[in-house]
């Protein structure tokens, strides 16, 4: 029987930004996330960024995970952010349907930034707890998860109910796509080597983990 076949598989690191109208639990998810904290205070954010190390089907994945300001003060900085995110969650709250209504701005605007339509985008529909003071449909955030080919979660981030699986979703989607570049990007430079020199891509692969720090 041949050995088995071994699989390098490097460290990836991606730059993930949370965002989201003001209050809608942002800052909670990700300390959820990161830390496994509850903060039951409101404390309007500026920007806070965090560095979380986790395994995505047995793939080590680095997050730089950036919560952004909702308030509309702070939002001078988003074109920036958006420019260098590589994946992001779209936060709402279940309980408010004006907040439900700005995904769709801050959808157009990263669509426009990054001037790329399958950028991985998550929906979380945040503070599911509170059902009952839902104004939010679970149909019309699915229609809109479908209008959109983006996955839609329902998460609490005070029950901390489907905290992780948005983060672990968005690592695939950013996982997949990376893979799917890195393809593409051999055919382009080793054209010949593609199928007589695999040992080429591993060597590529190699060097770009050695970039990637373990925390
Ligand atoms: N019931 C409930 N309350 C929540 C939940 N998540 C957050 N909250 C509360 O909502 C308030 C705002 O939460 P934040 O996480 O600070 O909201 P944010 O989206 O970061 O707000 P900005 O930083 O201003 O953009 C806080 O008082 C939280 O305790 C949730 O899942 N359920
Ligand atoms: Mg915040």
């Amino acid at each position: 029987m041949p050995p088995p076949k071994f699989s390098y598989q490097p460290c990836r690191e991606f730059n993930v930004v949370v965002l989201g109208p003001g209050g809608v639990g942002k800052s909670c998810l990700t300390a959820q996330f990161v830390h496994n904290e509850w903060i039951e205070s409101y404390d309007p954010t500026i920007e806070d960024s965090y560095r979380t190390q986790m395994s995505v089907d047995g793939r080590q994945v680095v997050l730089e995970i950036l919560d952004t300001a909702g308030t509309e003060q702070f939002v001078a900085m988003r074109d920036l952010y958006m420019k260098t995110g590589q994946g992001f969650l779209l936060v709402f709250s279940i309980a408010s349907r004006t907040s439900f209504e700005e995904l769709e701005m801050l959808r157009d605007d990263i669509i426009r930034i990054k001037d790329d339509e399958d950028i991985p985008i998550v929906i979380v529909g945040n503070k599911a707890d509170l059902e009952d003071q839902r104004s939010v449909d679970r149909a019309k955030a699915f229609s809109l998860s479908q209008r959109w080919n983006a996955p839609y979660y329902e998460a609490s981030a005070r029950t901390r109910t489907n905290v992780d699986e948005p983060f672990v979703d968005l690592c695939r989607q950013m996982l997949r796509r990376d893979d799917t570049h890195d393809d593409l990007r051999d055919d382009l430079y080793y054209p010949h080597q593609r199928v007589e020199d695999p040992a080429a891509k591993r060597r590529r692969r190699k060097k770009r983990k050695d970039k990637c720090s373990i925390l």
